[in-house]
């Protein structure tokens, strides 16, 4: 039925792995070639090839999924691949990839997403790749896949019909057993492990009420399952869950700009008790109280001061980490437990090791990621579940919770401010003069405060000793204050600057302020150091969270 080709091919010059992936125009993947040139690269970077390898392929139902896990199969066929596993309708989120990998001990998988870009027909499609531990590949890995991608000449595809994934079976197709699998319930069975079900139930019989926001991407299939299935929640508690090819031309990204039916609802005189979304691939999660929205930053620093009160994580964690970005307020809180706070680079893949190894057990991202050892990968759903389960034991109110943490810690003001689609010459030329000016930044004072460090965050990852430089600039005040410039790693068009404002504060008075009025000489500050407007001719972000 299937017949084996070798086909010749040429190079794509373009396939280097970002911040999370290779992500593009779907119409870059839809080229000839494209797609399998870069999978081949994978398949090519692995150990002794793919041959005898245990993959899991799914991918959160944006347009091209379907038709790019066909050509997947396909290739896994070819390169004889032993064991490999399908989301049943080509659906898996990533974490729940994450899970299954470590679940049942494959290789890796391949994940079919452009997490919060945009999808359809104009938006983007993307390719991400995980290993044995579950986790994104580091470094050394893409490095090597994109090498490979360099010097491509050929791939392999079995030429045959289409493999039926739209039912769970198992077929044993040449070399490869191809096993279609509900892309649930190992998932969901994980969480109900890790957290308290009965008290979550017994919160949402008290009257609780949520809104949770799928914005049509993947993650409604799992919210249906774990908040109306397992947990007794009404159906009206979810809003677009049904994943879409184009996420209803939204745009999958959880936060105030883009889930804004959500925020509407939960700033409204009748707003539920808490609200929450996520987003394409199902790795991000936004926390909302009534008029209340919890900053990332603050969210995962309030999940690490309750986690006691969580079955999973009652024996206490190791450690906990954050990425560089990420506010401060979970220093304050590892400080008050006892435990080290690691601070890596952007990007998951980052935390790997230090999971790996035992040093943290919780770990998070000031761009809405969330997680810890549970998988190898941020988690929404998980997020959602946790603040469920504070809640319930708490029996307070979102806005209450984390006002009394920042009584307690006091408060770290967090702002990100998003240039998007600036050109790329005057990004670069823009971090250059910025970097070419720290050592004389160093010393000087602005706004009363004194730059302690200003420098270029290089990292060096304690278990393996790799070295990743040049993640980010940064200019640290003698108050705890920071202003961080980076470029993304995940945009698609033009260059994307991210600057980083956080600001500290203990004094009672001054804990209740809007971040964007309590931080404005700091914005102005950030705005004047950088030159931005000089070099981008933009005076204002596209995105503020
Ligand atoms: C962004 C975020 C980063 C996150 C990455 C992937 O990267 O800042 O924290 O890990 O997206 O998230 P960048 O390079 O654009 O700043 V996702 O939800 O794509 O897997
Ligand atoms: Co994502």
């Amino acid at each position: 039925m299937f017949q084996i080709k070798r086909i010749e091919t040429e190079p794509f010059d373009d396939q280097k792995p970002g911040t999370s992936g290779l992500r593009k125009p779907v119409r870059t993947f839809m080229k000839p070639h494209y797609l399998e040139n870069f999978i081949q690269s994978i398949f090519d970077s692995m150990d002794g090839g793919a041959e005898g390898k245990s993959l899991v392929i799914g991918g959160d139902g944006r347009f091209y999924n379907n038709r790019a896990i066909q050509t997947i199969i396909k290739m896994a066929i070819a390169n004889r691949v032993k064991r490999l596993l399908v989301g049943r309708d080509g659906f898996l989120s990533t974490p729940a990839t994450s899970c299954i990998i470590r679940k049942y001990g494959l290789s890796g998988g391949i994940i079919l997403s452009a997490s919060h870009n945009p999808g359809g027909e104009e938006g983007d499609f993307g390719v991400k790749f995980n290993i044995e531990n579950g986790g994104p590949a580091p470094q050394k890995v893409t490095d090597k896949i994109f090498e490979k991608s360099l010097e491509i000449k050929r791939f392999f595809m079995a030429e045959g019909p289409d493999f039926p994934i739209d039912a769970i079976k198992t077929e044993k197709v040449m070399d490869t057993t191809i096993e279609v699998i509900d892309p649930v319930k190992d998932y969901c069975d994980l969480m109900e492990g890790l957290f308290d079900f009965d008290r979550i139930r017994g919160l949402f019989r008290s009257g609780f009420r949520m809104a949770y926001d799928g914005l049509h991407a993947i993650t409604g299939i799992y919210a249906r399952e774990l908040f109306v299935n397992r947990l007794g929640a009404p159906d009206s508690f979810l809003r677009n869950c049904d994943p879409l090819p184009d996420f209803g031309g939204g745009h999958p990204d959880p936060n105030l700009k883009y889930a804004r039916e959500l925020v509407d609802i939960m700033y409204s005189e009748d707003a539920p008790d808490f609200g929450a979304a996520s987003d394409g691939d199902g790795d991000r999660n936004m926390i909302l109280g009534k008029k209340f929205f919890v900053t990332p930053s603050d969210s995962v620093a309030i999940i690490s001061a309750h986690s006691r009160n969580v079955p999973g994580y009652r024996d206490g964690l190791s450690g906990v980490a954050r990425s560089m970005p990420t506010s401060c307020a979970l220093d304050q809180v590892a400080r008050e437990l006892g435990i080290k706070c690691y601070e890596t680079p952007t990007g998951w893949k980052f935390f790997g090791n230090l999971l790996d190894k035992g040093l943290i057990t919780i770990c998070g991202e000031e761009s809405f990621g969330t997680g810890s050892n549970h998988i190898r990968e941020k988690d929404g759903l998980w997020a959602v579940l946790f603040w469920l389960n504070i809640l319930s034991v708490e029996k307070t109110s979102v806005s209450e919770l984390v006002k009394g943490h920042w009584q307690k810690y006091g408060r770290n003001y967090y702002t990100r401010h998003d240039f998007e689609g600036v050109s790329t010459d005057g990004a670069k030329r823009m971090m250059e003069s910025l970097e070419g000016r720290l050592s004389t930044l160093a010393g000087m004072e602005f706004l009363e405060k004194k730059v302690t460090i200003a420098d270029n965050f290089s990292y060096k990852d304690p278990v393996d000793g790799s070295i990743s430089k040049n993640q980010g600039i940064r200019i640290i005040f003698d108050d705890g204050s920071r202003l961080i410039y980076r470029l993304s790693g995940t945009g698609t068009k033009g260059a994307t600057i991210r600057i980083y404002i956080e600001g500290y504060t203990k004094k009672e008075r001054e804990l209740y302020q809007d971040p964007q009025v309590y931080l404005k000489d700091m914005i102005a500050l950030s705005r004047e150091l950088s030159e931005i407007e000089k070099f981008t001719g933009r005076k204002e972000p596209t995105v503020i969270t």
